[in-house]
């Protein structure tokens, strides 16, 4: 058996079963050994971002990793954005990076690069696999780092002789660390801070958000009077009707402040503290939290913290009954399109278990409202505010769940770095349905240039915000890459074209046209 095969074996042992790939001359070896364990799916996709980004959301939606196959330094360089974006969600994945044969290292070949230091920047572990011998153990290790609670990115490099010589054999997986308990005794200092009668805010993250993460945090807010909160970008959190509607942190700095004013005691189940995501000029903090609050925490990212909410609850508040959402949805709107009435839209019509992939930025206002009642569903949003992980994130929970629908609320700017994404969701025949929020716009940066106080005659600055001239047609550019796609100006029209969209197999596209200021 040569590496390639022993490691792609060894991969499937481990519960690895699907890897996105953009492959070179230094990964022949691997793909060739493709054809020899069908149980390893590969998916081709056209741009290393959206392998990186869809093995984010196969994790997100599995809790298992799934492998990427990128081309030495550059490979791993373009799918280092999403790769960020995966770590700040604590998603489990590994990397399989293919290097130059260890003979011709020492050449400076035009490929060379220095992949350890990339490698090092997102990864928990990397390893450098230095004999055939050795790389079915790590890559059983790799997968056994990936995994280890609270999940990280695990890189292996895979020289490309490593990959063709003989004398492999395949390894057995190697265990995990689970997730850790909380020690009783926290739970009983939160339990005695909730008791303290004084305004608290109990603000869940990471784990937690999941049913019974969120019903039991509602059981002790319900017993208790503490109120709820979520982190602004959980990876993935489960929602609507029978479930606990919990508000999130609003973004802007200004509106998180008013959120937790007045607040004593932040007590943290799977979330960190809450920071702002920039700084700005003039004597602002950093974070939202006041000054004569006290941060507890009951459980870290990396800890079991469904357990520990549920051991909350039993003890805080043992016979409260949690506060779920109500099934209810919005009324289908009419008229000019807004973001507002895409979200309405989106709410109304969204079948029983849809994934939603929220890299809606601007254009998600309402969205959380309109969706809070609908059928229960998934949500996965952008957790490391690198854009452009929309697309591939809803390829990888796609792929991870074939028999749910997923719809992408995504912006029309942020598509655009892994527009590519589309020809893989055709490719691959996925039940995604894709709504462009088509604001011709950075909009959102137009918003940052007043908050952040820059000055300028604003005809320059605004070129760098617009997408107008020429106008990006998103109808060509699906159908162009094999994904039937529409174009809705009306709130009519886009519920008419979702609902066939949701009612066909297989991927679609609507540019809905948003209304301009
Ligand atoms: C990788 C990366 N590059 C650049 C940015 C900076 N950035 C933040 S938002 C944004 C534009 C977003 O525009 P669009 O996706 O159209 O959404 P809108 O603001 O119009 O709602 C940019 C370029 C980023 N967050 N991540």
């Amino acid at each position: 058996m040569n590496g390639a095969q022993a490691l792609i074996r060894t991969l499937v042992e481990a519960g690895v079963e699907v890897c996105f790939a953009n492959p070179g001359t230094s990964e022949m070896h691997f793909v060739a050994a493709l054809d020899d364990v069908p149980e390893m799916r590969a998916v081709l996709t056209l741009f290393e971002g959206v392998a990186t980004g869809a093995a984010d959301g196969y994790a997100r939606m599995t809790g298992r990793p799934a492998a990427t196959l990128l081309h030495l330094g550059p490979g791993f360089g373009n799918g280092l954005a999403n790769l960020h974006n995966a770590r700040r969600g604590r998603a489990p994945l590994v990397n399989v990076v293919g290097d130059h044969a260890r003979s011709h290292k020492r050449l400076d070949a035009p490929l060379e690069s220095d992949i350890d230091a990339l490698a090092g920047t997102v990864s928990t572990w990397v390893r450098r696999s230095l004999s055939p011998a050795d790389v079915a153990a790590d890559a059983a290790e790799a997968v056994a780092a990936a995994t280890s609670a609270p999940g990280s990115i695990a890189t292996l490099i895979l020289p490309a002789d490593v990959s063709w010589d003989e004398g492999a054999a395949v390894a057995e997986r190697c265990p995990a660390r689970p997730a850790p308990h909380v020690a009783p005794s926290v739970v009983e200092e939160i339990a005695g801070v909730l008791g303290s009668g004084e305004e608290t805010v109990l603000f869940l993250g990471g784990d937690v958000m999941v049913a019974d993460g969120l019903l039991a945090a509602a059981r002790v807010a319900a017993g208790t009077g503490v109120r709820l909160m979520s982190e602004t970008f959980p990876a993935r959190a489960q929602r609507g009707a029978g479930l606990p509607d919990v508000p999130k942190l609003p973004y802007p700095p200004e509106m998180a402040i008013a959120a937790l004013a007045g607040t004593k005691h932040l007590v943290l189940a799977g979330a960190r503290s809450p920071v702002h995501f920039f700084g700005y000029p003039g004597d602002v903090p950093g974070h939202p939290v006041p000054e004569d609050c006290t941060v507890h925490v009951l459980s870290r990212p990396g800890e079991d913290g469904v357990a520990a909410l549920t051991a909350l609850a039993q003890l805080a508040a043992p016979d409260a009954e949690p506060e779920v959402a109500e099934a209810e949805r919005p009324v289908l709107p009419t008229g000019n399109l807004t973001p507002r009435k895409v979200s309405a839209v989106v709410g109304a019509l969204m079948p029983e278990g849809t994934i939603l992939v929220d890299e809606a930025l601007t254009s998600g206002v309402g969205l959380d409202e309109m969706t809070a009642g609908a059928p229960r569903h998934d949500w996965l949003s952008l957790t490391g505010g690198a854009i452009g992980d929309g697309l591939p994130m809803a390829l990888g929970a796609a792929v991870a769940c074939p028999d749910r629908p997923v719809i992408g609320i995504q912006a029309d700017g942020s598509s655009m770095y892994t527009i590519q994404t589309l020809w893989t969701y055709a490719r691959e025949q996925l039940d995604i349905t894709t709504i462009i929020c088509d604001n011709g716009a950075y909009a959102i940066l137009e918003h940052e240039l007043t908050r952040v106080g820059a000055q300028g005659d604003g005809k320059r600055a605004g070129q760098l915000l617009d997408l107008g001239g020429p106008e990006l047609d998103f109808v060509s550019l699906a159908q162009g890459m094999g994904v039937p796609a529409s174009r809705a100006t009306t709130a009519e029209e886009l519920a008419e074209q979702l609902q066939k969209a949701l009612a066909e197999p297989g991927p679609h596209l609507i540019d809905a046209v948003l209304t301009r200021r």
